[in-house]
């Protein structure tokens, strides 16, 4: 007889319950408590179970977006740094230069074909396992310091650099882009993402002919980030990558914002990838580095699972591993996996395929 072991990693990309099981379970259990009248008991149990009530949308903004007034010295003339009292107090947050870019225009050549996902939906039900193998990674962010920040080019290119978030938002030509994005696990979400073409950026640095691809790393800091020292034997930094030439292809975006404001933590603060042909996992968080290499890099899941995970994950409706993948649910529509959401059909490339299909012919 064979035995199966099951290491914890197979946890990940669950086939296990879902989150919003336990939502509506509770919302059940609310309901009913509610119906005998005693209400009030119902609240207070609520409180002790231990998952707190519905966020607002307020509680899932985990990054700051106001513009608090600017300091002035104490005879009233403006202070030479030209710092805000929310500066000095929190030196987290955005600076004017970033939210400058705000709002960003929208480029309609990229439209959903479906319904946009409502925002407290997809700033709710994440992934992002260095605060949870949970999608609430959201309650977990507070310690992470999103600003200030710096993201490093270097590997195969002429002119290797660090860049702070000041300096990508002045060279940078931002836009916003109406995405739908697909997770393995079957969620799907369609998002209004700001941000730039990641081709912008890897020109600053000028590749070398050598340059095959184009490897991500996550920031690793244990302190900020919950899940890193839950689960020590993942591989991390979290890492991704990308042929060269999907890496340069016109969909290759790096978001710095959604539903028209910074990035909440949770969504990836400050920089992340968006690559709405692949599987969502290539669409690497919190970037601190991009390494121009001749060799196919190491990514995270690549190395945890190599037989579910490849290299290239593009969205296809007859992969069947790590399950069946001809199907999608929307988040928002609150049913979730096991509550017999509405399912759309999986499109090859998740529809992007007059963008990148040309780069898989062989
Ligand atoms: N660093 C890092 N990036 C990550 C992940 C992660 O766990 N860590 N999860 C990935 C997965 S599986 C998905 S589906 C998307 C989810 O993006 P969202 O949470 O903003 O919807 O982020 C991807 N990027
Ligand atoms: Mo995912």
């Amino acid at each position: 007889m064979q035995y199966f072991v099951r290491r914890p990693w197979d946890l990940p990309h669950r086939e296990i319950t879902e989150e919003s099981a336990y939502h509506s379970r509770k919302q059940h259990r609310r309901e009913f408590l509610q119906v005998m009248g005693i209400a009030g008991i119902a609240g207070a149990t609520t409180g002790l179970i231990g998952c707190g009530s519905e966020p607002t949308l307020e509680d899932l903004q985990t990054t700051p977006t106001g513009r608090p007034p600017k300091i002035s010295a104490s005879d009233g003339t403006a202070d030479p740094n030209n710092r805000t009292t929310q500066e000095l107090v929190d030196p987290g947050l955005p600076t004017e230069v970033e939210l400058a870019v705000y709002p960003a225009e929208r480029n309609d050549e990229f439209q959903y074909g479906r319904d946009e996902t409502p925002e407290k939906a997809a700033l709710q039900y994440t992934n992002f396992y260095e605060f949870s193998q949970e999608k609430s990674s959201w309650q977990l962010v507070r310690d992470f310091k999103p600003r200030p920040w710096t993201v490093e080019i270097d590997g195969l290119c002429d002119k290797p650099m660090q860049l702070d978030l000041d300096d990508i938002a002045k060279k940078m030509t931002f836009e916003e882009r109406a995405y739908r994005h697909r997770c393995v696990e079957t969620w799907a979400m369609c998002v209004p993402w700001t941000g730039f073409e990641l081709a912008q950026l890897i020109q600053l640095a000028e590749p070398k002919p050598s340059a095959k691809y184009v490897r991500m790393e996550t920031v690793n800091r244990p302190d900020e980030m919950p899940g890193i020292n839950a689960t020590p034997d993942y591989p991390w930094p979290y890492a991704e990558g990308l042929t060269i030439e999907e890496a340069m292809n016109k969909l290759t975006f790096i978001a710095t914002g959604i539903y028209g404001k910074l990035l909440p933590k949770q969504n990836g603060s400050p920089l992340r990838l968006v690559t709405p042909w692949k599987y969502g996992f290539k669409c690497i968080k919190s970037i601190v580095k991009i390494t121009l290499t001749a060799e196919q890099p190491k990514t995270f899941w690549n190395t945890l699972i190599p037989e579910r995970y490849g290299f290239t994950a593009n969205v296809d409706p007859q992969e069947t591993i790590p399950w069946p993948q001809n199907s999608e649910w929307m988040l928002g529509t609150n049913e979730g996996f096991f509550g017999g959401a509405k399912r759309y059909p999986t499109e090859k490339y998740n529809g992007y395929g007059e963008y990148v299909a040309k780069l898989y012919v062989s």
